[in-house]
This record gives C-alpha cells, sequence and structure tokens, in this order.
C-alpha cells in the first residue's frame, strides 16, 4: 500500500483543495501532465452534510451522508470522466475518503446528492446506516461521547470527533459498505486513497478494511496493484497514538515535518542541523512517510495547526517547498489553496450567488477567480522536475556554511543551496555535476536555449561559483541535468 503508482519518473503530488472534477481533469491535460507531477489529491467525493449556516464551509465535505459519489466538485459521470482523462495524461488521482464517521450529531437534512439523513436518530438512508452501525456507551465511556483525552487511545477511537456520528467500523456490515464505496472507486481507475481521521478509527479495523478492497485496475497500472494509502495520524509525538501503528495499512502523513521546516525557515533553528533530516529527527522511515508542508487544516489552524508555513507567507514557504522537493525524504504533496480571510477558518471555495464553486481561471500561468494554485509557481513546478530528475540519486556533497547556509547536490543529476544569512554567499561548491552551463530554475526557466534567470557555470571538476544574495527575491538557487543550456 505504500507505492504511489506514479507513472515512470514522476515523484510528487498536489493536493486541489476544492477543485471541481471538470476543473481537474483540464489541469491533468494542461498542466499536471506537461509539467511532471505525479497525482492529485481530490477532495472528498460522496455525499456530505449541505452547511449552510456558514455559508457552505470547506468543512461540509467532512461531513458523509452516504457514498453516493455526488457533490459541489461534480457528480460521478464527471469523476469517471476526470479520472480517465488524467490516467491518460499519466497523471494519478487519490481520492480522500472519509471513513471514520458521518455527520455531526443533531439535526436532520440533505447532503449533495440529495439523500436525506436523521443525525438525531443516526438514521443514514443512502447508504443505509442506522443507529446500531455507530459506537455507543458500550465501548465510548465518557458520558457525552465525545473525545476529550488523547492519552486514551480507545476513547480517541471509539467516541466522536468534534461530535461526528463514530462509526463502529469493527461491524461486518459497516466494514463490508465501506469496502463497496473504495471499491467503488477503483472500478473508476483512482490510485488510491487519503484516509481522514485515521488516528480515530483502530489500525486492525484498517488493515482488515484495504485487506478486502480490490486491486487496481490492471488496464491502467498493471495487475495485482494494491492502491496507495496513506493515512492522516497527527501524530506530534506526545501521545500514545503512534503513526506507526498504521503502516500496516500503509503509509502515513507526516506533521513534524512541516512544523520543524517551518521552524527552520522562520530562522528559530539553524538551517544547517538539517544535515541528517530524516529518522533522526523523531520522524517516520522515509517509505513509510507523506510529506508537506501545510495541509487543508493546519494552513487555517484547524486539525493541530497552527506555526506552519503557508502560502500567506511566500518567501518562506517557496524555501520550504524548495527543500522538501530536493530532500530524498518522504513522499512529497505540494498543497494547492483558495485564497481566504484569515479571520474565518470556516470560509468555504470561491462562490456564485448560488454557492456553486467558481471555476479556476487561467491567466498565462496565474490562476485567478481566488485560487491560489501554488503547484503552478514556477519555484514549485520546477522543483517538482528538479526531484523527478534527480530520481533515486541520493544525497550528496553536503555543505552548511554559517548557520543560515546550506547546500547539497542529488548524486550528478542536482544541485540545491540556500542563503538565508542577512548577507551574501559567494563560494565556489562541489556540484557533482558534468560541466556546463546550467540555468538556476528559482529565478528563471530554460527557454529557446537561454536562461530566463541566472545562469550557474560548473566546471571540469564539477565546482561553480555560487552566489546567492540576501536580498534575491528567492535567497535560494536550483540547477539541474534537465535545465542545461
Ligand atoms: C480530522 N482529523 O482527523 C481533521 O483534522 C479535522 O479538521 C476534521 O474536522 C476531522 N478530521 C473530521 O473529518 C473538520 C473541521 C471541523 C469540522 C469537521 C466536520 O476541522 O471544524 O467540524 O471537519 O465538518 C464542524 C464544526 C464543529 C462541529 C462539527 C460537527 O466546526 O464545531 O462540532 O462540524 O457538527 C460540534
Ligand atoms: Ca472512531
Amino acid at each position: 500500500y505504500s507505492d504511489p503508482h506514479c507513472s515512470s519518473g514522476r515523484s510528487a503530488i498536489t493536493h486541489l483543495f476544492e477543485w471541481t472534477w471538470s476543473d481537474i481533469a483540464k489541469e491533468c491535460e494542461r498542466f499536471l501532465g506537461p509539467y511532471g507531477y505525479c497525482g492529485v489529491q481530490i477532495s472528498p467525493p460522496n455525499e456530505n452534510r449541505v452547511v449552510t449556516n456558514p455559508r457552505r464551509p470547506w468543512w461540509e465535505r467532512y461531513q458523509p451522508v452516504s457514498y453516493k459519489l455526488q457533490t459541489r466538485s461534480g457528480s460521478e459521470q464527471d469523476l469517471k470522466d476526470m479520472v480517465s482523462r488524467c490516467n491518460k495524461a499519466g497523471v494519478r488521482i487519490y481520492a480522500d475518503t472519509v471513513i471514520n464517521h458521518m455527520t455531526g450529531v443533531g439535526g436532520t437534512g440533505q447532503g449533495t446528492a440529495g439523500s436525506s439523513y436523521d443525525a438525531n436518530q443516526l438514521k443514514y438512508p443512502g447508504v443505509p446506516y442506522g443507529p446500531t452501525d455507530f459506537n455507543d456507551n458500550s465501548n465510548c465511556h465518557t458520558g457525552d461521547m465525545q473525545i476529550h483525552n488523547y492519552n486514551n487511545p480507545e476513547e480517541v477511537r471509539n467516541c466522536r470527533l468534534v461530535g461526528l456520528a463514530d462509526l463502529k467500523a469493527g461491524k461486518d456490515y459497516v466494514r463490508s459498505e465501506i469496502e463497496g464505496y473504495l471499491n467503488h472507486l477503483v472500478d473508476i481507475g483512482i490510485a488510491g486513497f487519503r484516509v481522514d481521521a485515521a488516528k480515530h478509527m483502530w489500525p486492525g479495523d484498517l488493515t482488515a478494511i484495504f485487506g478486502s478492497v480490490k486491486n487496481l485496475r490492471s488496464d491502467v497500472f498493471g495487475g495485482g496493484k494494491k492502491p496507495f494509502v496513506f493515512q492522516e495520524v497527527i501524530d506530534m509525538g506526545g501521545e500514545p497514538i503512534k503513526g506507526d501503528q498504521y503502516l500496516g495499512s500503509g503509509r502515513v502523513t507526516n506533521f513534524i515535518f512541516g512544523a520543524k521546516l517551518a521552524q527552520v525557515f522562520r530562522k528559530q533553528n539553524a538551517m544547517k542541523y538539517l544535515s541528517n533530516w530524516g529518522s533522526a529527527w523523531g520522524m517516520l522511515k522515509s517509505d513509510d512517510s507523506v510529506v508537506f508542508i501545510d495541509n487543508h487544516d493546519n494552513q487555517r489552524g484547524h486539525g493541530g495547526g497552527g506555526g506552519v508555513l503557508t502560502h500567506f507567507e511566500p518567501r518562506p514557504y517557496k524555501l520550504a517547498t524548495a527543500f522538501m522537493l530536493a530532500h530524498p525524504y518522504g513522499f512529497p504533496r505540494v498543497m494547492s489553496s483558495y485564497n481566504f480571510n484569515q479571520a474565518n477558518t470556516d470560509q468555504g471555495p470561491p462562490q456564485n450567488g448560488d454557492m456553486s464553486t467558481k471555476p479556476v481561471t487561467i491567466n498565462g500561468m496565474v490562476c485567478g477567480n481566488g485560487w491560489t494554485c501554488e503547484h503552478r509557481w514556477r519555484q514549485m513546478y520546477n522543483m517538482v522536475a528538479f526531484r523527478n530528475i534527480a530520481g533515486y540519486s541520493g544525497l550528496s556533497n553536503w555543505w552548511s556554511g554559517s548557520d543560515y547556509q546550506i547546500a547539497f547536490s542529488r548524486g550528478n543529476k542536482a544541485l540545491i543551496a540556500f542563503n538565508l544569512e542577512g548577507y551574501d554567499l559567494s563560494k565556489s561548491l562541489n556540484t557533482g555535476l558534468p560541466s556546463g552551463s546550467y540555468c538556476d530554475v528559482i529565478s528563471g526557466n530554460l527557454e529557446n536555449g537561454g536562461c530566463t534567470g541566472k545562469t550557474i557555470d560548473v566546471d571540469g571538476s564539477g565546482h561553480a561559483s555560487i552566489h546567492i544574495s540576501s536580498s534575491d527575491k528567492d535567497p535560494m538557487v536550483a540547477i539541474h541535468v534537465g535545465a542545461k543550456k
């Protein structure tokens, strides 16, 4: 379950948070395929509760009403069309699956596919689930049925997360409904699953569920392939529930990664200490991790959030993302956001008057209509290409100068250098690269045989004179053998 099934030579995904399926299909064809992204994490594709107060918040999608594939991102037909077009473009689709719970308890209403629900009586006829399919006071002992104590794993897994009706995933019927949903997505041609709130599920239930899910479509992926599974476990190191308890059913989202890099790129912890970046920092093994600088939760203070870098601080955010993509540790996910008022952590995606989602407009390389599209920033997409070119080459030629100056290579394929000091870096460094004239892919591109940004010359011994001014827009340079004059 830990192979993302990227098409050949690709190595990073993006999360197109709240995009519609038709916009994602177009983005696969016009951008993600050509620019070398491996895949896309999509918002939950199943029917969710329609929340109108606040007005259609992003988090309504984390309140399932059924497993029908109709949401504000589109219909089942739209989803199928997107998956097949993206697969054709060499881009994989990973579905965000919410299988720990249904809606918040209390109240009645409708879902995005028109199914009714009665959360007073725990009835979800669109599945159908009834009251006996949920955990109750026989296995959740907190009185109010809510989770309060994160030091008690039974409470975290059997009680209600922020009041959400908690499914009894140990029950055969519940498992079979969840498996039916996941198999439906596999039939459509998706490559894997992000598992929302995995921390709130028993690892044994997850291994049983994924153990029964079909193999991926052989016409797309070849025979005998298990879906890629990455499980959302917020483990900052201080609780009895640990990420490594979930490795039997796939990878785990690594939350220490973004928190630690935020400190480094905010100059609260010396960058030179990154020389042993990886398990030595209390993180999972590289092959067990999905890594990211921020996600849709913690960029707005939800999901254990706060303190991470986001697109609201573009300079350190680009530096941290470039480090993530340059370094071999983990399987990286680039966040792609919409703009929002930071005082309003509920705000949903850009919406029309009728509450439908606004399309992503494209002007040159930039997105409009309130979509931020970090994945289209030059520094991001060029570092995705850098990672693809680096491939399996290990980290080499580690160099550090003062506290906030580092450089490293990826074998004889690529080199990156950073200078966060308040003064310039000028230094001859061993790049490990073949001699030649390379374009710095941070300050520009290789176009018509020339560099639109800085040029860096590597001599016959593999050395290059690296110059990074403290006042550079992005105080880093990156070169690779795919962008040579
Ligand atoms: C997660 N991890 O396991 C995410 O980190 C977390 O952000 C998700 O909550 C959670 N799982 C459920 O998928 C998000 C959001 C919450 C929101 C829930 C459900 O962060 O704010 O809760 O989705 O939509 C909302 C209200 C909350 C209310 C709840 C139930 O904000 O006040 O609780 O709905 O009605 C009474
Ligand atoms: Ca649970």
